[in-house]
């Protein structure tokens, strides 16, 4: 497995190209994430954008409406910045270390995916003729989540002079760009930090924000390899630690900086769980850290096992999406995935249906216990969901957020915001796919099995009976181009296979003996579940019998196509050049919308009309949303078209390593890293979780030598294997399964080799 991402950088100053190597370089751990900012800065007007964030920190912030419609959200919450612990000053017998200072012999960055560090490496002499080396190591620990580290090594290539400055700054501000909707319009001082403390070497700064209420204290502590001269000293809300010291030609010092970041939402005491972990950290040399580390990483290598042979770019372009996977998740009940992971401040740290439906199949299959607390999060904020859907105007049941990180709604367009009700049925999937998967009914009891009857009850109380059948109206699906329709094909198959998991989990908690006490917590009765029931079978699902397709939703076809072909390259994406409302009136798709139906929900449909209705919407689909492509390369692949997933599949993988969406300076693009995994397990290997069992149909795409993976399900851990000789799958551990190969349930004992290219089996009709 390539696991080394390598960029040279002494060519390329360029401020787009600097702040995009800070996301793609950063280190993260799903619990704190450091841009991968320089040490010693840039100068004013090059473009970075300096952060470290907590997967879950916020602060509210005002969202003012021009007109205060009843319900419109106010308030929104925001990720923020909560410290700078990585600025590290360098000066070289008196000038200081800079990329734009002095003459850059050579530079470049590392990621190492294996050892879950990043290195970066200078080589640089000062305007005045002294050389050194400079190499900083950085690592966010998974081993002990609020610890950062970075190892700053200067070797003299001429004997100099050294003087670092390590600051510890605790007021920092968020990243604004008025001009962009992705990316907050203005930065307010949000945290409000005590003066710095020095105890026992260490610097500590306690900040409180401004209206959620929650405290973070940041603790560092510096500690240099050769005598010096050092001093630390506080001033205002921040630490700067000094060394000084020779060097002769030849000769190294590096200085461990040890940050660690403890905050209210996970520690009681925030100050005296930093003091403790800083001298836990501090008390280990870094090797012992680096080899926690590469333990961590070894087991989660080995958990997934994705490996591409014949397509050296792509299989480490997959890697890297799935190290990004790792780096994002969150690792406890109280966070989930940002949609930038914490790589970035794009759609402020909000955590969105991307989740569900992109990157907890991910976990499900290879880390249940992450994708276990995905789901606890969502638990745990269901009384928002509940009382989003009062404000929403509804009677019963809860209605999850689009975007939030503490459950309540910040969505400020709600057209294409809140008004995309299928969050509830994305949410619904995720816990039904987690518990097909592990059969675990303790958590259907204790957390699922209330999350799929309270969002039934939305999805009763929101729609209506017309004509023998049930509708639901006024929602935006996935595709954000076409907003408030009546009976979104996606919505409406989320809603179905909600309600009908709402009834088959009430009978799964019934015959266990587990039903009621969420029966009883949330007043459930027999007649809901009818109720459930009756509407999931008579759910309307839009389809034109001329075309054999699944329009998107009612008016859908009524409406004027747009002419991509026609459009300047320069327009896209569109969102950011055309009135929404003016896309609206055109059948024009973000993202893959029905297409993503049939993916997900391929038995209520035939082939037919999903390869009809593939080639409809991939005429009218821009794919300006970065959560498109990888469906299409699913899809492509489940109807026979493999070149074409190919090509959707290589979009996908690259589109953060090549900013092929021109906005990864704000940040990873998660649901796509794990549309990316799923492109290949679901797409090529044509796996997919079914009440009858796991399925798989795996294909080679040509040029290829090989590829495999590795699932969970149930007890066991299932290796699957293609290459040119065909499907081999193998039981790595637990008992013996019966699993469903081209729709042919085939027992698998021990080993197993099948041939491959065999056409997909056609799903129900
Ligand atoms: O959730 C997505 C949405 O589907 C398209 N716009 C970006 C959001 C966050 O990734």
């Amino acid at each position: 497995m390539n696991t080394k991402l390598l960029r040279k950088t002494n060519l390329s100053l360029d401020r787009e190209e600097l702040m995009v190597n800070e996301t793609l370089f950063h280190n993260a751990n799903g619990y704190l994430g450091v841009r991968s900012n320089f040490e010693e800065g840039v100068p004013e007007g090059v473009g970075s954008i300096r952060g470290e964030y907590l997967n879950g920190f916020y602060d509210f912030a005002d969202m003012p409406q021009a007109e205060k419609l009843c319900g419109l959200c106010e308030e929104k919450q925001t990720m923020l910045n909560v410290a700078d612990t990585q600025t590290i000053f360098l000066s070289v017998n008196g000038e200081n270390f800079s990329l734009f200072g002095g003459e850059v012999l050579e530079s470049a960055r590392e990621l190492d995916m294996a050892q879950g560090v990043t290195r970066r490496q200078v080589s640089w002499r000062s305007a005045g003729g002294a050389q050194v080396q400079v190499e900083s190591t950085r690592m966010a620990s998974f081993a002990m989540l609020p610890l950062f580290t970075i190892e700053y090594k200067v070797t003299a290539v001429t004997g100099c002079q050294l003087q670092f400055s390590s600051l510890h700054i605790g007021s920092v501000k968020n990243y604004c760009d008025p001009s962009d909707p992705r990316v907050a319009a203005e930065s307010p001082q949000y945290l409000h930090a005590a003066p710095a403390e020095l105890q026992d070497g260490v610097s500590y700064v306690t900040a409180k924000t401004t209206r959620s209420g929650l405290t973070v204290t940041s603790a560092v502590k510096n500690v240099i390899s050769a005598p010096a001269q050092e001093s630390l000293r506080a001033e205002g809300s921040s630490a700067e630690y000094t060394a000084s010291l020779s060097l002769k030609a030849g000769e190294s010092v590096t200085l461990t900086k040890y940050t660690v970041l403890c905050d209210s939402v996970r520690y009681g005491d925030c100050r005296a769980q930093a003091a403790r972990l800083v001298a836990e950290a501090a008390a280990q040399p870094l090797s012992h850290w680096y080899e926690k580390q590469r333990e961590y990483l070894d087991k989660y290598w080995e958990s997934c096992a994705v490996q591409v042979k014949g397509d050296d770019d792509l299989s480490r372009a997959v890697t890297y999406n799935l190290y990004q996977l790792i780096q994002s998740v969150g690792k406890d009940p109280h966070s989930n995935i940002a949609a930038k992971g914490l790589s970035g401040e794009g759609y402020e740290g909000h955590y969105f249906w991307d989740t569900e439906m992109y990157m907890l199949p991910f976990f499900s299959l290879t880390r249940p216990d992450l994708a276990r607390n995905l789901i606890q999060y969502r638990h745990t904020i269901l009384p928002y969901a509940r009382e989003n859907a009062r404000i929403m105007g509804h009677q019963k049941g809860a209605l999850y957020a689009w975007r939030t990180i503490m459950g309540k709604e910040c969505s400020g367009y709600f057209p294409s915001g809140s008004a995309q009700y299928h969050i509830n049925g994305d949410i619904a999937y995720s816990v039904v796919n987690y518990y097909l998967l592990t059969k675990d009914v303790d958590f259907l009891a204790e957390c699922g099995a209330e999350i799929l009857f309270e969002t039934s009850r939305l999805w009763i109380d929101a729609g209506s009976w017309y004509k023998g059948t049930f509708r639901i109206n006024d929602v935006t699906g996935p595709d954000e181009y076409t907003c408030i329709v009546n009976n979104n094909y996606y919505t409406n198959c989320l809603a179905k296979y909600g309600m009908y998991w709402a009834c088959r989990t009430y009978q799964i908690l019934k015959d266990a003996g587990k039903l009621a006490p969420v029966a009883e917590k949330i007043g459930l009765t027999r007649e809901e579940i009818e109720g459930f029931r009756e509407a999931s079978e008579k759910m309307y699902l839009p389809y034109d019998e001329e075309l054999d397709i699944n329009p998107q939703d009612d008016s859908f076809l009524q409406k004027k196509v747009w002419d991509i072909a026609a459009t300047p390259k320069e327009n896209f994406p569109l969102l950011l050049h055309y009135h929404p409302l003016y896309l609206y009136r055109f059948q024009v798709c973000k993202q893959a919308d029905t297409v993503l139906s049939h993916f997900v929900m391929e038995d209520y449909q035939s082939l037919s009309t999903m390869k009809n209705s593939f080639q409809y919407y991939e005429k009218v689909t821009t794919h300006d949303s970065s959560l498109s492509t990888c469906i299409f390369s699913i899809m492509a692949s489940r109807l026979g078209m493999p070149e074409k997933a190919y090509e959707y599949f290589g979009e996908s993988s690259k589109l953060d390593l090549f900013n092929t969406h021109h906005n990864t300076k704000d940040g990873i693009h998660t649901a796509n890293m794990g549309g990316t995994y799923m492109a290949i397990v679901y797409g090529f290997g044509g796996l997919r979780v079914k009440e009858k069992g796991l399925c798989l149909a795996p294909a080679l795409p040509a040029g290829w030598e090989s590829y495999q993976f590795r699932v969970r399900y149930e007890d066991a851990l299932i290796g699957v294997t293609v290459d040119r000789d065909g499907g081999h799958l193998s039981l790595v551990e637990g008992s013996p399964k019966t699993l469903y190969l081209y729709d042919r349930p085939v027992d698998l004992h021990d080993t197993l080799t099948f041939p491959t290219g065999i056409a997909p089996a056609p799903a129900a009709g």
